[in-house]
């Protein structure tokens, strides 16, 4: 078991608000909750999220085009000072809870991952909702899902959809209170030259295989029999892995996966996220997972938002029925 401690901090690639520019992104996102009555799922508040959120502060849209353009070579981009509503309620409980209506927080989520593609959501994962919460649940410990509290394996997130989301971003609105619980990245970029000429070959070529969860069906969502973990270009290449769902097809793969695990391991970037701040991963050239904490149920517990986002909307309209944000 790696300690936390031994896991170097993030610092580049941060934008730290103002409590000026805080507080311009809190008067849009306050504007946004009462557009449409608030529900934020529906076609009308996206409509107006997409244009509350070109109003944002000139520093954080140039950040976030930036990031665009290049994510960097730890490939996340750390927004810290955003607004979280005044009046937080309770950490739900609850298995799957989503948020359906635009609080600060929500509003705030949704603009900055709207300047990076547009939001989506899948139909099996927390009932299709924009906004989802990540929170621990009482008798999901052992659980490998963010509703788990043992280490969460590294992952690309919906690494088994064809339509996987280009960007995750993870706004933290209430910070962990036993402060062992951290969001773990490594990319690619990092751990590429850490491989054996061996191993890097093998990972490009078709020799995995990525199993959905038991959530997900129909001819959306299902994976390709085989893929390769690393594909594109071979100096600087996307990756395509979870730890607890990908499977090598022979030894050899499997000799390269766990090297690729090693890599992955040194160049781990551990996240200690307090409320305002949110991470925004890039799921092309990132892995990503949690440390293992201890959570209360009582309410107190770290509580985050997540959003997803894809860069090119067109391409996933082949599994979004009626044109709507939700994937099959
Ligand atoms: O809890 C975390 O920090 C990350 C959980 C996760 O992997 C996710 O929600 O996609
Ligand atoms: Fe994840």
């Amino acid at each position: 078991m790696i300690k936390t401690s031994s896991f170097p901090a993030l610092t580049e690639a941060a934008v730290q608000l103002t409590d000026s520019q805080r507080e311009e992104v809190a008067l849009l996102a306050e504007e946004l909750g009462r557009a449409a009555s608030g529900a934020l799922d529906s076609p009308a508040w996206l409509a107006a999220a997409r244009a509350a959120a070109v109003r944002m502060p000139d520093q954080l849209l140039t950040a976030i085009r930036e990031f665009r353009y290049d994510a960097g070579p730890e490939g996340v981009l750390l927004v810290r000072n955003l607004p979280i509503d005044a009046e937080l309620s309770a950490t739900p409980t609850a298995l799957g809870s989503v948020q359906r209506t635009a609080t600060t927080a929500a509003g705030a989520i949704v603009m900055v991952l709207l300047q990076l593609g547009e939001v989506v959501a899948y139909r099996s994962e927390k009932s299709g909702a924009l906004v989802q919460n990540v929170v621990p649940v009482a008798g999901q410990e052992r659980q490998q899902s963010n509703a788990g509290s043992v280490r969460l394996q590294m992952h690309t997130e919906n690494a088994f959809h064809r339509n996987r989301p280009d960007y995750l971003g993870l706004l933290c609105l209430r910070t962990d209170p036993t402060g062992d619980a951290r969001l773990c990245t490594a990319s690619v970029r990092r751990a590429l030259p850490m491989l054996s000429g061996e191993a890097r070959r093998t990972l490009f070529e078709e020799r995995f295989m990525t199993e959905a969860p038991p959530s997900f069906g129909g001819s959306g969502s299902v994976p390709p029999p085989v893929h390769a973990i690393l594909r594109g270009a071979p100096e600087d290449p996307d990756v395509l892995v979870d730890f607890n769902a990908t499977h090598a097809l022979d030894d050899g793969a499997r000799r390269a996966m766990a090297e690729l695990n090693a890599a992955f391991e040194r160049a781990t970037h551990a996240l200690d996220l307090t409320a305002g701040d949110l991470a925004v991963v890039d799921n092309r050239l990132v892995v990503h997972g949690r440390t293992s904490y201890a959570p209360r149920y009582d309410g107190t517990d770290r509580w985050l938002h997540r959003v997803y986002a894809v860069a090119d909307y067109r391409r996933s309209r082949v599994d979004r029925q009626d044109a709507g944000s939700v994937l099959d």
